[in-house]
Parts: C-alpha cells; sequence; structure tokens
C-alpha cells in the first residue's frame, strides 16, 4: 500500500481514505441525489431544483458523510442528456449544498460538468466511467487535486448490458480497475486521490454482483479505498423475489438487503457506501465498525 494512504482507525482492516474528505473511525455513508428524471429507483423525484436542494440537506442532516450529485442517469438503456442539460440540473444544487456546509462529490463522466461542480465547491469527482468517457477528466483531477472515484465500466448505458460476458468477472473487474489506476496516476492524479470501485450493476448480471461482493477482498487488496454501490440495485430485487409470482422485489423495498450489504461491505474493509436511504446504512456501518473493534 501507498505510504500516502492512511488506515481507518476501527476499521481492523488496512483500509483507507481519499485526501480532503471527512475520516470518521467507520466506512462512509454518502447519500445519493440524482437530480435526473429517469434514474432507476428515484428518477424525476428531486429533478426541481428546490426539491433537490431540500433532499440533500436531509440526506446530510441524517448524517451522510457526502452527499453526491448526479445528473445524468446510468440505468440500463438510458439516453444521455445534453451537457448543457446536465449543468442545469447539477449546478444549482450543488452550490447551495456547499453554501450550506455539505460535503459535495459530484457524479459526471463529463471534464466540463465536473470542472464547473468543483468551481461551484462540490469536493470530490465521481466518474463511473473511471475516465473512459470523457480524454479531459483524468487530467482535470489531477490539475484540481481533488479526490476521483473511478469505477469500473464497459460503456454508455443504452449499450452496458451487452456487456455483461466475463470467464471470471473478478478477475476481469480486478484487471481493468487496476488499469485505469495506471492511467490515472500516470495522468498525474496521486495515490492518495484516487478510490476504486467495482461497479455494481454496471455491464454486470445478478451473479456478477453477487461474485464481486463475495470476493470484495480482491478489489480492496488494489490498495485504494473502495466504494461500493449496491443501494436498491436489481439484483437485490431478483434475490428477493416474490416467491409465487416471481415478480422483484421493488426498488423502495430494498432497504434492509441494502444496509445487510453495506454491514458486510464495511467489515469487508470497504471505504464509502453510496445508498439513498441514510439513516439505516450509517447504522449498519457503525455495527461493523464497533464489532471490528473488538475482532483479534
Ligand atoms: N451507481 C449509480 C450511479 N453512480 N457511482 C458509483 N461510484 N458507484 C455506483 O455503483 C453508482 C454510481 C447508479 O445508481 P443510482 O441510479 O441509484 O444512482
Amino acid at each position: 500500500m501507498n505510504a500516502s494512504v492512511a488506515s481507518l482507525p476501527g476499521a481492523g482492516r488496512p483500509a483507507a481514505y481519499a485526501a480532503g474528505l471527512p475520516t470518521p473511525p467507520r466506512c462512509l455513508v454518502m447519500g445519493v441525489l440524482n437530480v435526473t428524471p429517469d434514474s432507476f429507483s428515484d428518477g424525476g423525484r428531486w429533478l426541481d431544483g428546490p426539491a433537490a436542494v431540500a433532499h440533500g440537506l436531509e440526506l446530510a442532516a441524517q448524517g451522510a458523510d457526502i452527499v453526491d450529485v448526479g445528473g445524468e442517469s446510468t440505468r440500463p438503456g438510458a439516453d444521455r442528456p445534453p451537457v448543457a442539460e446536465e449543468l442545469r440540473r447539477v449546478l444549482p444544487v450543488v452550490r447551495e449544498l456547499v453554501a450550506a456546509g455539505v460535503v459535495v462529490s459530484v457524479d459526471t463522466m463529463r471534464a466540463a460538468v465536473a470542472e464547473q461542480a468543483l468551481d461551484a465547491g462540490a469536493r470530490m469527482v465521481n466518474d463511473v466511467s473511471a475516465g473512459c468517457a470523457d480524454p479531459g477528466m483524468l487530467s482535470l483531477v489531477a490539475a484540481v487535486g481533488v479526490p476521483y472515484v473511478g469505477m469500473h465500466w464497459r460503456g454508455h448505458s443504452d449499450r452496458m448490458q451487452d456487456a455483461a460476458v466475463y470467464d471470471d468477472v473478478v478477475v476481469e473487474v480486478v484487471a481493468h480497475l487496476r488499469r485505469r489506476a495506471e492511467a490515472a496516476l500516470d495522468a498525474g492524479i496521486r495515490p492518495a486521490q484516487l478510490v476504486l470501485d467495482p461497479g455494481l450493476g454496471f455491464a454486470k448480471e445478478p451473479a456478477h454482483n453477487w461474485a464481486l461482493l463475495g470476493r470484495l477482498a480482491e478489489v480492496v487488496a488494489l490498495g485504494h479505498p473502495v466504494l461500493v454501490g449496491a443501494s436498491r440495485k436489481s439484483f437485490l430485487g431478483s434475490l428477493l423475489a416474490d416467491p409465487v409470482t416471481g415478480d422483484p422485489r421493488p426498488p423502495a423495498e430494498r432497504e434492509a438487503a441494502t444496509a445487510a450489504v453495506s454491514t458486510l461491505c464495511a467489515a469487508a474493509g470497504v471505504w464509502c457506501v453510496r445508498v439513498h436511504e441514510v439513516p439505516p446504512n450509517l447504522d449498519a456501518v457503525r455495527v461493523a465498525a464497533r464489532w471490528a473493534a473488538e475482532a483479534r
């Protein structure tokens, strides 16, 4: 592990944190704020600016360490918004949350959006493409020096599920993340800035997501902080399908399963979980930290 990457106290495992963000002695909780008409579980709920700001403040008041503001849905099959529309959705919300003292990350694949959100006070960039979607992203992040989440990604949402084919998903995701980390460092991003994410639900069938969760140690072993976004995703809906009809459990009823995943992620040394509902997941990571404090 790089010398500039510090240990997370209390986690009982070699976890790490990204420079410049809160450092509670537990796995962090990132609250999701999708300012989009079409995200899979909350599309349209926070599209109106004041409603989005109110929800972001609510997430922070509930204890979210970071609020992740995004203006592009990455739901399988989604079309991309024009850059001007993404900026129109995201910037006013970032500005108001920052003014209220909230630690904001911007969920975007576009360097232009990241740059303006950082100018507006965002403290982290969450790029689900890890620099693959926009060749300007890595150099921007290197120049600004903020923490950066790079996720495993195999193409834009309109076609990503066609790419959900692997021999060994964990080996292939880890190899891809290693290559993206090298690209980030080559572009001048410092190791302590870089967070990696296995990208649950992005070009993944349910079995792929479960394999990545069951073998998270292989992702953590890359030596960077790890972020996991399992919240309400469809692989949880399939697992909990109605035994009679076979219908998947609806997204709003996947919270207990999400919290279970957060507990296990925290126990596995994950740095941050990205979730829609803060309270049950904050409880979950606090339980995991207290448990780990006794482990020998
Ligand atoms: N998932 C979504 C959006 N952004 N960012 C990261 N780093 N990791 C994720 O798993 C992730 C993400 C899609 O979920 P949403 O529609 O609930 O935001």
